[in-house]
């Protein structure tokens, strides 16, 4: 059976790029593979984070994902820090990765400019990726279109090992949606849309009251003329709300575009749309935020299923690589 896996960062409220891109085709693959799925607290300490919130943003993404639909007996859904094979794997492939080859990762270099203080982990960051990746004998890996650099190094990370010490990856690929692998920010629509970026009113939270989100469409910067049409170049503003209708209904955005004449139609069509794909996941949610001890034991049997995968594969690597085995 064919293997997903995935991973989302506890950096922030999830945002509706976030859920677009990624999370719905989480839900989706489900039943058609065999999906592991994983808050990834540790690439979270790239950047600094508040302790107490990082624990409590961990339990809270875990809750959401069962609420927007990952079931935890049909997907193994775990924290990375659980699986303590994800750092030791991630030391191996930094010394498999370039220098040259980290410094050309795009999101390094636009997390990295203008910040007080770049980490060491924000530079290595693709390295523990790979690992979560590869550690699963992952095929294949749903992400938004921000992560197609990344997914292009773990593939040539993969290549490389079992080229210099034998079969031992798997070689992943990438599974980019057509529409909504990029959502934009709503003010800024040059800008991807991001949960920890501040943006407040650019940005639609997953779980924000429904009056604020259809607010935010309703005043989102559309383009100069008055056309509505499909042309995310010359007009990124209507074109991404296009999409993000176009991705709640499933239809395809150009398509939508000749729906329209006026841009007041497009955005409370869109935001309607929005509304309702919010509202039954803002239902669940309630519900499971009630039941914290229950979610701490699911992700406690995740991590001991993802472990099943990961310490084979692990061993695996430390043998090709020639570490002598522990007697
Ligand atoms: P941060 O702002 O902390 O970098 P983020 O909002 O970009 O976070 P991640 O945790 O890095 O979110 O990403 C989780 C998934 O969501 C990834 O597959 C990523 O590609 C996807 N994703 C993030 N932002 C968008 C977006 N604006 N449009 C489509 N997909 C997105
Ligand atoms: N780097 C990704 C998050 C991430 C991930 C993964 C995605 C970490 N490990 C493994 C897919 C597979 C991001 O910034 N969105």
């Amino acid at each position: 059976m064919t293997r997903v896996f995935s991973g989302i960062k506890p950096t922030g409220p999830v945002q509706l790029g976030n859920l677009l891109g990624a999370l719905r085709h989480w839900v989706a693959d489900q039943g058609e593979a065999d999906t592991v799925f994983c808050v990834v607290d540790l690439h979270a300490l790239t950047v600094p984070q508040d302790p107490a919130e990082l624990r409590s943003r961990t339990l809270e993404l875990a809750q959401l994902l069962v609420a927007i639909g990952i079931d935890p007996d049909r997907s193994t859904l775990f924290v990375q820090s659980h699986v303590p094979e994800h750092a030791e794997l991630s030391w191996i492939l930094e010394c498999t990765a370039s220098f040259g080859e980290l410094r050309r990762m795009t999101q390094f270099k636009d997390k990295s400019d203008g910040a007080d203080f770049v980490s060491a982990g924000l530079f290595t960051y693709p390295a523990l990726m790979a690992a979560d990746i590869l550690l699963y004998d992952t095929d294949r890996v749903p992400v938004g279109d921000d992560q197609r650099q990344h997914l292009e190094l773990s593939r040539d990370l993969a290549i490389r090992f079992n080229h210099r010490y034998g079969d031992t990856f798997v070689v992943p690929e990438a599974a980019i949606p057509k529409v909504g692998a990029r959502v934009m920010d709503l003010q800024q629509p040059t800008r991807k849309m991001s949960k920890s970026e501040d943006s407040p009113q650019g940005t639609i939270l997953v779980l924000e009251p429904l009056d604020s989100v259809a607010k935010k469409i309703k005043r989102a910067v559309t383009d100069n003329d008055t056309e509505v049409r499909f042309d995310p170049e010359a007009k990124p503003g209507v074109s991404n709300l296009l999409s993000i209708l176009g991705a709640c209904t499933g239809e395809d955005p150009a398509t939508v575009g000749e729906t329209y004449t006026r841009y007041g139609d497009l955005k409370a069509a869109c935001a309607e749309a929005v509304v309702e794909t919010l509202r039954p996941i803002q239902d669940r949610f309630a519900e499971l935020a009630a039941d914290p001890e229950g979610t701490a034991a699911l992700l406690a049997k995740g991590a001991a299923k993802a472990r099943e995968v990961a310490v084979p594969t692990l061993a695996r690597a430390r043998h090709n690589l020639g570490l002598l085995a522990p007697h």
